[in-house]
């Protein structure tokens, strides 16, 4: 029996005619109706502050939202997910990553197995591994010690160990050089390795199946750089690479010794990654402590999405927040802007969090969806985005909700600059909300033909958090809370957020295509009159040019 479509729940209608009452209903009337809205709609959880009051919501719409999401059976899929139950049904997999950072003793049954045991097995084994780089004590073939790792991989192995990377640079070893390959594009190879020396040189090959074109094209490319350089005894290889993978076949099938592979399972998606040993770049860069922090983190924000109750909880909230603007307002992106420059890669990590999780057109059962799912998400740090893009946010024609991120202390104080950094995130929040009015347009002494021009009509909703400084464990909490609120649309949606048939799709049509441009004869093209032609043209260029 298939579930009710979503759009005729009684809690969605009523979603709808509650939509219809609140249109004209701006900001600026909410706030003027409730002194304390602005200290009374937040919430508290793992370091983090989350003032939601510059949000198009009133007691109602959150009583609502939360209503839906009870209908909708979110708990309950929250619960199976922390239990191991295989809630990603297009993949017949249970879905982990919160066993990733499960303390000791705890247990989580996957098949009538407690994986958290593993779990620290690896982490244990990643420790003893970073403790033996950063100390000098793993040298190269030709015996100098490692001061360059260079990580390989792409997508779910590769954005969250660069995002963790930039954002925790401030507690990492400033006497190692950290690098991170993951475009097929050559470039990008050369470009991480021209000034390096191979001997003090480790790759660390990151790929869960171990089959991904970009991942193993560089791969080789690597050992082949490094063997050149080493002198060609393959030897090297064993002090030089260490892979991250599922697949130890594959891993071996490389030349790789599985004595140098690190570990995982296939109930940990690629996305939600970079806490397994996805993140052994992160731990040698920042140490295993640092590293456990931030597991601690994530944990803190795991046990605060179980246990919260409904009206704090985060990223119930958030998730609830996101579906509103999505499906109600027909808001089609959120931008993401932190005020922080170590969180310059944060975005591009989440679109591939949110975008890939929830990029789905049909439900679990398979149908087509009749409401707008995954929205687009983006964006930059501020203050330089301030200077390009808000401009449209500010004065354009679409409703963008926004994220805000900011921090108490910078780990970096320059005199007062970190209070200008922090003037500008409020500033903007509150002008999106509440705008430049004509009069106060004009009490400016603005000519009158430059006034709608000048006008802000503000009413544009923003999520604020803040937190005391960044630190590997709210950083954690943070990533967490943003999975947990993807978790909580994806369950309201009844859509697979753990699978990816469109990324498999491009895996595949890219490795039919490579053969019909390598081809020393003319191949027979048998695609659209677009794509042959395309192809043709590429493979006059290069033979030309041989
Ligand atoms: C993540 C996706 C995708 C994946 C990459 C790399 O959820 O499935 O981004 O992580 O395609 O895959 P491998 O780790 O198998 O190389």
């Amino acid at each position: 029996m298939s579930a009710p479509s979503l759009r005729s729940t009684a809690e969605w209608r009523a979603l709808a005619r509650h939509w219809r009452s609140l249109r004209g209903t701006t900001l600026k009337q909410l706030f003027d109706g409730d002194a304390k809205r602005g200290t009374r709609l937040v919430a508290k959880g793992v370091g983090l502050y989350l003032d939601y009051s510059k949000n198009l919501v009133t007691d109602d719409t959150l009583r609502l939202l939360r209503q839906l999401a009870k209908a909708r059976g979110v708990f309950a899929r929250r619960d199976a997910m922390f239990r191991g139950d295989k809630i990603n049904e297009t993949e017949k997999r249970a879905v982990l990553h919160v066993a990733l950072r499960a303390p000791r003793n705890e247990r989580i049954l996957v098949d009538g197995t407690n994986v958290v045991p593993e779990v620290h097995e690896v982490l244990d084994r990643m420790a003893a591994f970073s403790e033996k780089v950063r100390a000098g004590e793993w040298r190269g073939h030709s015996g100098k010690r490692i001061r360059n790792v260079i990580s390989i991989g792409i997508g779910g192995s590769d954005l969250g160990p660069v995002m963790a990377y930039e954002a925790l640079k401030h507690y990492s070893r400033r006497d190692m050089t950290f690098r991170f390959v993951s475009n097929v594009d050559p470039t990008d190879f050369v470009e991480a390795t021209r000034d390096l020396d191979a001997a003090e040189t480790l790759f660390v090959v990151c790929s869960k199946t171990f089959t991904t074109l970009e991942t193993l094209t560089n791969a080789h490319a690597a050992r082949d750089w490094c063997l050149q350089k080493l002198g060609g005894n393959e030897a090297a290889v064993a002090k030089h690479f260490v892979a991250v993978s599922t697949n130890a076949k594959e891993v071996e099938k490389f030349g790789i010794d599985t004595a140098n592979m690190f570990g995982f399972w296939d109930w940990v998606g690629g996305r939600y990654s970079m806490d397994s040993a996805i993140g052994l770049s992160t731990m040698l860069a920042i140490g295993p402590e640092a590293f456990r922090d931030m597991l601690a983190g994530f944990h803190a924000m795991d046990e605060h999405f179980k246990s919260a109750p409904p009206e704090s909880n985060l990223p119930l909230l958030m998730g609830l927040i996101a579906i509103w603007y999505n499906d109600f307002f027909g808001a089609q992106t959120v931008a993401v802007l932190p005020y922080a420059q170590y969180l310059k890669r944060f975005p591009a990590y989440l679109q591939q969090l949110t975008m890939e999780s929830n990029g789905k057109h049909v439900t679990l059962s398979g149908e087509h969806v009749d409401y707008a799912t995954g929205p687009i998400y983006w964006g930059e740090p501020g203050t330089n985005g301030q200077h390009s893009f808000y401009q449209l946010i500010h004065q354009g024609t679409r409703l963008i909700p926004c994220d805000f991120i900011g921090f108490m202390h910078s780990l970096n104080p320059l005199g007062g600059q970190h209070d200008l950094l922090m003037a500008n995130l409020f500033a903007q929040t509150e002008a999106l909300a509440f705008g430049k009015t004509p009069e106060q347009v004009r009490a400016e002494g603005t000519p009158e033909w430059l006034v709608p021009h000048r006008v802000c009509e503000g009413n544009r909703p923003t999520n604020t958090f803040l937190a005391d400084s960044l630190t590997p464990h709210t950083l954690g909490a943070l990533i967490a809370l943003y999975e947990h609120s993807v978790f909580v649309q994806g369950a309201i949606w009844h859509i697979d957020s753990f699978d990816q048939w469109g990324v498999e799709l491009g895996k595949q049509l890219a490795n039919k295509l490579i053969p019909q441009l390598q081809d020393q004869n003319d191949p027979d093209l048998e695609h659209d009159s677009s794509t042959n032609a395309l192809i043709r043209r590429y493979r006059a260029a290069r033979t030309e040019a041989r």
